[in-house]
């Protein structure tokens, strides 16, 4: 029952994927305005773009996220596997297939219904004030094209035309993404993790070995390995015989999709081996999320917290968090709910998110890569037209090398194929199962996602502070011009390519200084000399030629900071508190960066006087011991030195319950705060003979508790000392 709904759920979604490659998705299929054709793309290759319908795509699972407050009931409900109230909400029979990350559930429909049934049936749970999101489940696609017969010529890096996609521009490659001065800076950090959201890995001999991925697909029957979600990434094929997709769908063979896009993040360099990758040194985290017939939202979703380090329920937890995230997938339609979510805590995790803009030819751009907060990906041809199948649309961050034809140049140039010059990465040699290793060519948007993933793992590997905005910010003004004859140069496409085209050079000589504090935290002693020592560096060598050292206006008092234009200024601690400063570095270019040290001036705890007490022997003693701290710190008591069967407690209660025998006995006491120990506090106890008591007692006083009001006293006096000297340090204070 359940096999025969998801075949035919995913026959008739695999219908709807593949026509977003060749058709016009229906206004039904799609939140967004109507994707159009881009200007420029000849209508040929549309072929059937007014075709009237096709089989309207069925769904059989939706995503909730229940509100917070208002969905308490309802969740307590489902966690007891009570479906009624829901079904009636929905007026439908649902049921919880599982918890999803986010706070989120994912449902299953007792009947699959068709996208816009679904999406009636989820307004109605949102109108139940119940439920914060509602939305069908659906299928994503790897946005590469179906793969051509075209016989790779040259496996080199450096063949013809080999992989022009890294190579310096010329007026023949215009399109190339500037890598090897690029590679003069970096080949990337062990540091930077890159996480890949597609279809696993196929261990190959010019990849690295992969860091412990895991494998989200969690329907079976797509999976291919046997099994649902497990913690083996590798890749067993996606491919499908005829109609297992879909009633008409062809068979294929598998893609080995993911090992590609990984290929070209980071294959090895210079192992003589196959071609090269973008960042050959950083690390790769693979996460599967597709398997046949594509990935569904709710896998994807959880793969995408999942890298960025974040909890899934029932997935151990990823001890790898990525910086860059990489989705070479998506499928029409705006934004979905759960997709912004999930890029939303990714980011909020520090990773970004980098996606493909898919390949319909379309002036609309797929999700996710329509999400806030995604790095939006069209593609360019060797020339630097757009490629006639890469979306465009306002979300697109930047275009960068993903093969084929120009959208104007499309008989392609000179020399050329009629599919163009296509990317050089890896693959298998398997048609189903996995067989050798091998290279293969292909051309997507897909690819030119993995150029963009790539280079921000080298910009991250320099600079590893810059954040997401700053990144993206380098990414659109070291971009170059399209070419003018090119279709995004066209007064039509503006602001629909994005800032040009994606030059790895560029970006890296932009990345700003990078400073490393000697000490980003410190706790010094008042009055004492403080170091603030840094150094800095500029990507390609470029000169730092200022430093400024600045002490915050909201410090507690204020500091006279000595070489405040070197890298190493100093400053004389006042009496205490905590204090905030900031470096600030500027090289020759102009390219500014800024860090953050803070130094806690702390007083170790002080040690009020004990006159030498007297018990007589058999009795007992016990004494409060005081302690000051001029920060205010709770300060610990540590015994040095007790009487046999005397005790100490951390609040200063000094007790010996029975003080035998008669002798002398050497106290020696300190208390710590959270920084430093005081000095050690020493005195003695007398013990004197019980017949020796009474003529004694009119001489030292002894016996019993040492008197409070000679504590008192000499609190009275260590808070006068510390006012004077508070006082003197406003006036040193006043006078610098
Ligand atoms: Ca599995
Ligand atoms: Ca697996
Ligand atoms: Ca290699
Ligand atoms: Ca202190």
């Amino acid at each position: 029952m359940r096999t025969s709904l998801l075949r035919s759920s995913l026959r008739a979604l695999f219908v709807f994927a593949l026509t977003l490659l060749f058709f016009l998705s229906t206004p039904s299929l799609s939140q967004s305005p109507e994707p159009r054709l881009k200007a420029g793309l000849p209508s040929v290759a549309i072929t059937g773009a007014s075709s009237p319908s096709h089989p309207a795509a069925q769904v059989g699972r939706l995503i909730i996220k229940l509100h917070p407050t208002r969905g308490g009931k309802l969740r307590a409900q489902l966690a007891h596997q009570e479906h009624g109230r829901l079904s009636a909400l929905a007026s439908a029979s649902l049921s919880v297939e599982r918890s999803l990350s986010g706070n989120s559930h994912l449902l299953r429909l007792a009947q699959p219904l068709s996208i816009d049934e679904a999406r009636s049936l989820s307004a109605r749970l949102r109108a139940s004030g119940e439920v914060e999101s509602a939305e069908p489940d659906l299928l994503m696609q790897a946005t590469t094209m179906s793969p051509f017969s075209l016989a790779p010529n040259d496996p080199a890096y450096a063949g013809s035309p080999g992989q022009w996609h890294y190579m310096a521009p010329t007026a023949l490659n215009a399109g190339g993404a500037d890598l090897p001065a690029a590679w003069d800076l970096t080949l990337g950090s062990g540091n930077i993790i890159v996480a890949v959201l597609d279809t696993g890995y196929r261990p190959h001999v010019d990849l690295q070995a992969m860091l412990p991925g895991y494998d989200f697909v969690s329907v079976a029957s797509m999976s291919n390995d046997g099994n649902g979600r497990d913690a083996d990434a590798r890749d067993p094929g996606d491919y499908v015989a005829a109609n297992e997709c879909g009633s008409g769908a062809p068979a294929a063979r598998s893609s080995w999709h993911g090992t590609h896009v990984i290929g070209t993040i980071a294959s090895l360099m210079n192992n003589g081996l196959y071609g090269t990758g973008v960042a050959p040194n950083v690390r790769l985290l693979p996460v599967r999320v597709l398997g046949k017939c594509g990935g569904y939202t709710s896998d994807i979703v959880d793969g995408i917290r999942w890298a960025a380090g974040l909890e899934v329920p029932g997935v151990v937890k990823n001890l790898y968090p990525a910086r860059i995230i990489n989705l070479s997938l998506g499928s029409s339609g705006g934004c979905s709910t759960a997709f912004q979510n999930a890029i939303n805590d990714a980011n909020a995790a520090g990773a970004m998110v980098v996606v493909a803009n898919g390949n319909g030819g379309y002036d609309s751009v797929n999700q996710p890569a329509n999400c806030n907060g995604a790095l939006a990906v069209t593609a360019h041809s060797i020339d630097g037209d757009n490629a006639d199948y890469a979306n465009i649309g306002v979300h697109t961050v930047i275009s960068a090398p993903g093969g084929g034809c120009g959208t104007l140049s499309s008989g392609c140039a000179p020399g050329m194929t009629v599919n163009g010059a296509v990317v050089y990465s890896l693959g298998n040699t398997g048609f189903s199962l996995p067989a050798s290793d091998t290279y293969a060519l292909k051309r997507g948007t897909s690819m030119a996602s993995a150029h963009v993933s790539g280079t921000i793992a080298l910009m991250l590997s320099i600079n590893p502070s810059m954040s997401r905005s700053e990144v993206i910010s380098i990414l659109r003004s070291s971009a170059r011009a399209f070419p003018a004859s090119s279709a995004c140069a066209r007064a039509d496409n503006q602001g629909l390519c994005g800032a040009g085209m994606l030059d790895a050079q560029a970006a890296l000589r932009s990345v700003a200084p990078v400073i490393e504090l000697a000490r980003t935290s410190q706790v010094a002693s008042p009055g004492a000399l403080v170091a603030l020592d840094a150094s800095a560096s500029s990507p390609g060598g470029h000169p730092i030629i200022s430093y400024t050292w600045r002490a915050a206006a909201s410090n507690p008092f204020a500091v006279t900071l000595l070489n405040a234009s070197s890298p190493n200024a100093s400053f004389i601690a006042p009496a205490r508190g905590t204090y905030q400063f900031t470096l600030t570095v500027t090289d020759d270019r102009g390219a500014a960066s800024t860090s953050g040290a803070s130094v806690r001036v702390n007083s170790v705890p002080v040690l009020q006087a004990v006159a030498n007490p007297s018990v007589r022997a058999g009795g007992a003693l016990k004494l409060i011991l005081k302690v000051t701290d001029a920060d205010g710190d709770k300060a610990v008591f540590h015994p040095l030195v007790l009487p046999p069967g005397a005790s100490l407690s951390a609040a200063g209660v000094f007790s010996w319950p029975y003080a035998v025998p008669v002798g002398s006995y050497d106290v020696s006491i300190a208390a710590s705060d959270h920084d430093g120990s005081s000095m050690p506090l020493n005195f003695s106890v007398s013990v004197t003979a019980v017949a020796a008591a009474s003529a004694a007692s009119g001489g030292s006083g002894g016996g019993g508790a040492f008197g409070d009001e000679c504590l008192w006293l000499a609190a009275g006096w260590i808070l006068i000392r510390r006012q004077r000297r508070a006082k003197k340090s406003r006036k040193d204070t006043d006078a610098s």
